[in-house]
């Protein structure tokens, strides 16, 4: 310091002010540089289709920041050698019967607002649903009889543990599906014990499977414990606007639990996940896609074990290719959500925000793309088509991982950009980021 006035004072009075003047001058264009430095990166992360010289920039700090997690890498072990299910790549195609004249949505038989029994009303049982069903054909599928039906739909239930919901659902869906001349099948996707439930890991599978059995116009993601409210609310797939592509639809905005509310929250993520998409649109619950629509997201993460997020990231996964979300058409979609506490199994993730942070650079990779999977069981009862599968669980370095996550930033606490950070440089001190690697 001492010398710093030593040097200050060798100058005259005026000298000084002129130094003093370039300093100011200094500063100010630095800090004017940096912000509009600052100001052209995030103007870049935020959209879909950036300058490019300015996106590889982006790109490039991103991956300074983020590569070391290659959590891509990290996805799910299985024991064993026979263990492995990818996604067909070929798909049988059901013969329409084309004699038959489309159905008339007008036509339909619908109901309009439904009365219905939830808990502690018990549900009815297999039996009853059953008999209540009766042209439903084993696997739960269904084709209106006297006319062809307009959509073929695979509604996918990812399931554990939750009989009675399942009972609840099946008994409400199936004549609801009925009255809206829906051709359709029901695939119940359950997980085996042992591991962290991983409903997303599950929605890929039934999607898999679906395609293995025939070739559905659209598939539908939907949660065991959803009940519609009114069924003028048509599970129909997307439709191709004149000059637009079809976009994926969200059906179950509104929901009982949530107030009805229409959720969209800031997650507040800085950098990689561009600002626009940080406005999350919810994508949970009961969620419809066109098998190219599916495909061309790479279907959900195959990470997120335990509850959350895992509808957040394929919100930004269908953000990235350039999908709006459809929410036409769903001012009758209002749903009951069967009262639940969390599942054991299935506790609040830690890593969620971590894992929503990587989306758009795993995309490509995680998914559909690398979906493993053994399937126990597979039959085919009265009311839906059963598929009892083994995922494994999360690696001992994800589970690591996931474990420091819990402890650092406890279970619900938001993660923010300078949390991440300060965390990350935490891990890298710690030189966990080999062993994780390895
Ligand atoms: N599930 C099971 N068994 C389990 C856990 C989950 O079957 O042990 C299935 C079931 O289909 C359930 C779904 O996974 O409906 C979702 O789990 P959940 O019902 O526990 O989820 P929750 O109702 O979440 O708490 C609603 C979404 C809120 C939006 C959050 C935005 N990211
Ligand atoms: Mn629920």
């Amino acid at each position: 310091m001492e010398q710093l006035h030593k040097f200050f004072n060798r100058f005259g009075k005026s000298t000084k002010i002129k130094l003093l003047k370039l300093t100011c001058c200094v500063f100010l264009v630095q800090t004017g540089l940096l912000l509009i430095g600052v100001t052209c990166f995030r103007y870049a992360s935020f959209r879909p289709e950036p300058y490019p010289a300015l996106q590889r920039l982006v790109n490039h700090v991103d991956r300074f920041l983020w590569s070391r997690f290659h959590l891509d890498s990290i996805s799910v072990e299985l024991d064993g050698d026979d263990v492995i299910g990818y996604l067909p790549s070929t798909s049988k195609v059901a013969s329409d019967d084309v004699t038959l004249d489309f159905c008339d949505p007008s036509a339909a038989k619908l109901v309009g607002a439904l009365m219905f029994p939830l808990p502690p009303t018990p549900p009815p049982s297999y039996d009853v649903i059953s008999k209540n069903n009766l042209q439903v054909t084993p696997g739960g599928s269904y084709r209106p009889p006297k006319c062809r039906a307009r959509f073929k739909v695979a509604v996918i239930v990812p399931f554990r543990d939750r009989e009675n919901h399942l009972k609840h659902l099946l008994s409400h869906l199936h004549p609801i599906l009925q009255r809206q001349q829906i051709e359709y099948t029901i695939y119940v996707i359950g997980q085996v014990h042992g591991s962290l439930f991983n409903r997303a890991i599950l929605m890929n599978i039934g999607f898999a499977q679906a395609l293995l059995e025939d070739d559905y116009d659209c598939y539908i993601f939907h949660d065991v414990d959803l009940l519609l409210e009114n069924d003028q609310c048509t599970y129909h797939c997307p439709k191709i606007s004149d000059h637009e592509r079809s976009n994926p639809r969200h059906l179950s905005m509104s929901v009982d639990k949530f107030h009805y509310g229409t959720m969209s929250y800031d997650l507040g993520l800085c950098s990689p996940i561009p600002y626009e998409a940080t406005k999350m649109e919810v994508f949970g619950g009961v969620s419809v896609f066109t098998k190219e629509q599916f495909l061309s997201v790479n279907g959900f993460s195959n990470l997120y074990w335990g509850w959350g997020a895992e509808d957040d990231d394929l919100f930004l996964r269908t953000w990235r290719r350039g999908y709006k979300i459809d929410r036409s058409e769903t001012e009758k979609c209002t749903y009951r959500m069967i009262a639940h506490s969390h599942d054991g199994e299935n506790p609040m993730s830690a890593m969620r925000y971590l894992l929503l942070k990587q989306s758009l650079q795993r995309q490509n990779r995680d998914g559909l793309s690398n979906l493993r999977y053994r399937v126990v069981s597979k039959t085919q009862v009265r009311l839906f088509t059963n598929i009892t599968v083994d995922v494994g669980g999360p690696t001992p370095k994800l589970l690591k991982l996931m474990q420091k996550m819990k402890k650092n930033f406890g279970s619900d606490r938001l993660f923010s950009c300078f949390d991440a950070l300060l965390w990350l440089y935490h891990q890298l001190a710690e030189d966990l980021t080999p062993e994780m690697n390895g």
